[in-house]
C-alpha cells in the first residue's frame, strides 16, 4: 500500500496551523509537508517556504516529496479583501488554479479547497441557507470562493481530480488567531476577556452568523477527506452547520465566568459584509453524504476556550 504524503499550503494560518498537528498524528511527522509564504523557525516537522502564486515552486515540492494530497488553505479573507479587491481576486484565483493545475497528471490524488459562507449573498434565504441556493456574493473574497467552487467541480468533471471542499462558517479556536475576516471578533473577544480587557466589537450585538468550534472544523475537514470518493456527491462545496451566534450571546456566555468583562459595540465596514451572510445554514448534504455532526455548542466551546486561554496568558495549570 502506498503511503500518503500530505502538503498543506498556508500552514501558518488560523486553520492550517491546527490542521497540521492533526495530520501529523494521522500520517506521521515526516509525511506532512507544511508550507507557507512566511518561514516558521519553531516549526516541528517538515517545512517548505512556498509562494503558491508560483506554479513551478508548487510543482517542485510535489515532485520532491511525491505528494499525494494537498490542503490548499492560503487565501485573503473577506474584510482584508475589501481593502485590496483586485489583488485579492488575483491572488486567491491564481493560487487555487495553480494547485488544481499541478495536481492533474501528478502523484496528487486528492485536494482540499476551503470555501466559505461568504459565497452567499442577499438572494439566498438568510435562515437555514440551502446548499444549492442562488449565490450572489458581495465581497471579492466571496466571489473568489464561489468561482473556486465551480472550478473545483470543473476539474473533477473534466480531469477526475478529486477535489473536496467545505464552506466554513466563522471558526473559533484558542490555538491560533484569525486574520482579515469578518468573523474574527468571535476569537478576539475571548482573548480580551482572559487578558482582563474590555472588548470593542466591530459588529452589532444582534448580528447572527454561523460559527464552528476549531475541533469540529478540523474533524470535519479530515472526515470529508477520508470519505470514500463515491460518497462525495457535492463537487462544489459542502455547507457545514454548527452554531448560529451573535456577539451578545458570546459576550453573555463569557460574562458568566468573567463578571467584570464589558463589551462596547462600534460597527464598522464589516457590519455590511456580515449583513449579507446567512444567519444559519442547512448542512443536510454533509450529514447525509459523510456523516457530519458537530459536537460543540456555545457553552461547551466557551468552557474550553476560556480554560485554554487562561493557560496561555495566565499560566494556570
Ligand atoms: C471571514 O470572516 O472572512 C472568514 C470566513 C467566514 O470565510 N472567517
Amino acid at each position: 500500500m502506498s503511503e500518503d504524503i500530505v502538503l498543506v499550503i498556508g500552514a501558518r494560518g488560523q486553520l492550517g496551523s491546527v490542521l497540521i498537528k492533526e495530520l501529523q498524528k494521522i500520517y506521521g511527522i515526516t509525511n506532512v509537508i507544511a508550507s507557507d509564504i512566511y518561514l516558521d523557525h519553531n516549526f516541528e516537522g517538515v517545512f517548505e517556504l512556498l509562494d503558491a502564486t508560483d506554479i513551478t515552486s508548487i510543482r517542485t515540492i510535489i515532485k520532491k516529496y511525491s505528494v499525494t494530497q494537498i490542503y490548499h488553505l492560503a487565501a485573503i479573507l473577506s474584510a482584508k479583501g475589501e481593502q485590496h479587491p483586485l489583488k485579492t481576486w488575483e491572488l486567491n484565483i491564481k493560487m487555487m488554479l495553480n494547485v488544481f493545475e499541478v495536481s492533474i497528471n501528478s502523484t496528487v490524488n486528492k485536494v482540499f479547497f476551503p470555501s466559505s459562507i461568504a459565497v452567499y449573498g442577499t438572494k439566498a434565504p438568510l435562515q437555514n441557507s440551502p446548499q444549492s441556493a442562488f449565490l450572489n456574493p458581495a465581497t471579492v473574497y466571496g466571489i473568489s470562493k464561489a468561482a473556486g467552487e465551480n472550478w473545483a467541480q470543473y476539474y473533477f468533471n473534466k480531469y477526475d481530480l478529486d477535489i473536496r471542499s467545505i464552506r466554513y462558517p466563522g471558526v473559533i479556536g484558542y490555538q491560533s488567531m484569525p486574520g482579515g475576516g469578518t468573523t474574527d471578533y468571535a476569537v478576539d473577544i475571548y482573548h480580551s476577556a482572559v487578558k482582563r480587557e474590555n472588548y470593542k466589537c466591530f459588529l452589532k450585538a444582534d448580528t447572527k452568523l454561523p460559527m464552528v468550534f476549531m475541533e469540529d472544523a478540523i474533524r470535519a475537514t479530515i472526515e470529508l477527506m477520508q470519505t470514500p470518493k463515491e460518497n462525495i456527491k457535492t463537487r462544489t462545496s459542502y455547507n457545514l452547520g454548527s452554531m448560529s451566534l451573535n456577539p451578545s450571546e458570546i459576550y453573555e456566555a463569557i460574562k458568566k465566568q468573567y463578571p467584570s468583562f464589558e463589551i462596547e459595540y462600534q460597527p464598522d465596514f464589516r457590519q455590511v459584509i456580515a449583513d449579507n451572510w446567512p444567519k444559519s445554514i442547512d448542512d443536510k448534504e454533509a450529514r447525509n453524504d459523510w456523516g457530519w455532526e458537530p459536537k460543540f455548542n456555545l457553552k461547551s466551546m466557551t468552557i474550553v476556550m476560556l480554560e485554554k486561554l487562561e493557560e496561555k496568558y495566565n499560566k494556570i495549570n
